[in-house]
């Protein structure tokens, strides 16, 4: 398939408006991307025609429910490259999927004195969790360094690992630096030294291909709202070794297989960690983004995006003022900056009135954020309906607002 952006930008009936009297320019797309007709469609359509409870019931809107929800599960496997079905797990998203190892691998296996490896450029979902995991088992938070330039030191992840170290959690992709963090190499590290590795793929889901086969991955996490996708859906990906030895996170029906006031027995993978009714709308949305996504072709999009990425990196460096946070190489689909006397929210309040949707503040990632000893920064990530004449259009606009300040 050709890639043709204006097609493309058809899909998605929530960007042909505007705002403020301003086309509208979405460029917040790490923090959630837009929705194509065909994901939206399939919402209504579930519960126009078949919403119901599933599992649990013999007739047919149950059992056609059901098949569709389970329909996702093979999707998912298929589309990340999963050896089971039952390594999939629905979740909420991200930060669903987090806690859920958190609390669950904490309890099985952090001891006092155990250490929890992540790295200074997390998302403060793959931060908190362990903290609280940590507190409540004794165990310590480790934190791997970040660069100047925005890239993991290396040598200081060797040298942090250890007999103690009893799980990594790193993202693969940076939601405010945009860096691409070598997790293949660093998992293939970690277990030459039998440590397992959680990736948080949250902002690398929707811009590569992603085998958690190839990578090795134990854990990896996603949300189905940052790659088109409704909210209130998201994976967890696990080894089956893993899961099987985990303890369930949350109790409830489904996640049970026989239930007395002396003893409850827990249901088999995956639904041992899909306690209570799913969200079966959303998932089927999930599944719907996911071969949208296909039917354009990961390859397509990424090179979209890069050309997007070096496009905006090279027009925001000629404004005078503007510094670029996180340099690294390796980048994907976000840019952080900076302006040396105008605070990030006067850019963006400005760039709102001009139709410009960026994202300003620590984007959840305050350490990082004290590592650069700065509050925060502006933030422009792009989706694969995103447009160089847009990148114009922010340039264009932050000339103006700069100018209006000074
Ligand atoms: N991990 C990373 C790397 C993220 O970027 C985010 C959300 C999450 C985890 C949490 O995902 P959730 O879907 O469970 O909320 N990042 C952002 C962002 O950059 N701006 O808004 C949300």
């Amino acid at each position: 398939m050709i890639f043709d952006v204006q097609k493309l930008r058809v899909d998605f009936p929530i960007l042909n408006q505007q705002v403020h009297g301003k086309p509208l320019v979405y460029f917040d797309n790490a923090a959630t991307t837009q929705k194509p007709n065909d994901v939206i469609g399939s919402i209504s359509d579930y519960y126009n025609t078949y919403n119901s409870n599933i599992h649990r019931g013999v007739h047919f809107l149950s059992q056609k429910a059901t098949n569709a929800y389970e329909s996702v599960r093979d999707t998912v496997r298929k589309f990340i490259n999963a050896e089971h079905r039952h390594e999939i797990i629905f979740t909420r998203g991200t930060t669903e999927s987090i806690n859920l190892i958190a609390t669950s691998f904490g309890k099985k296996f952090l001891k006092p004195g155990d250490e929890v490896l992540i790295s200074w450029m997390e998302h403060h979902s793959n931060i908190v969790p362990w903290q609280m995991a940590c507190e409540e088992r004794g165990a310590l938070l480790k934190v791997i360094p970040v660069s100047d330039k925005g890239d993991i030191e290396t040598d200081s992840y060797l040298k942090l690992l250890n007999e103690k170290t009893k799980i990594v959690a790193i993202t693969h992709v940076s939601n405010a630096l945009g860096t691409i963090v070598p997790v293949k190499e660093m998992i293939a590290t970690a277990h030459s030294r039998n440590i397992p590795v959680l990736v948080d793929g949250a902002q690398a889901i929707s811009h590569q291909q992603v085998d958690v086969r190839d990578l090795d991955a134990d854990f990896y996490c996603f949300s189905g709202h940052k790659m088109y996708a409704p909210m209130g859906i998201g994976i967890l990906y696990g080894k089956e070794k893993w899961l099987e030895e985990m303890p369930p996170y949350q109790g409830g029906g489904e996640m049970i297989q026989d239930v007395s006031f002396v003893r409850t027995t827990y249901n088999e993978l995956p639904f041992k960690f899909e306690a209570g009714t799913p969200n079966v709308g959303d998932a089927i949305g999930l599944e719907k983004a996911i071969n949208y996504i296909l039917s354009i072709g990961m390859k397509e999009i990424a090179k979209h995006e890069h050309e997007l990425l070096t496009y905006a990196t090279e027009e925001l460096k000629r404004i005078n003022g503007i510094r670029i946070i996180g340099n690294s190489d390796n980048k994907a689909a976000v840019i952080s900056f900076i302006h040396e006397t105008i605070h990030p929210y006067d850019i963006g309040t400005i760039l709102d009135q001009l139709g410009i949707a960026i994202r300003t503040g620590n984007h959840c990632a305050q350490p990082l954020m004290d590592r650069y000893g700065i509050q925060g920064t502006m933030r422009a990530s792009f989706a694969l309906y995103n447009t160089k004449t847009e990148i114009d259009i922010l340039y264009n606009s932050l000339l103006r607002t700069i100018k209006m300040f000074s």
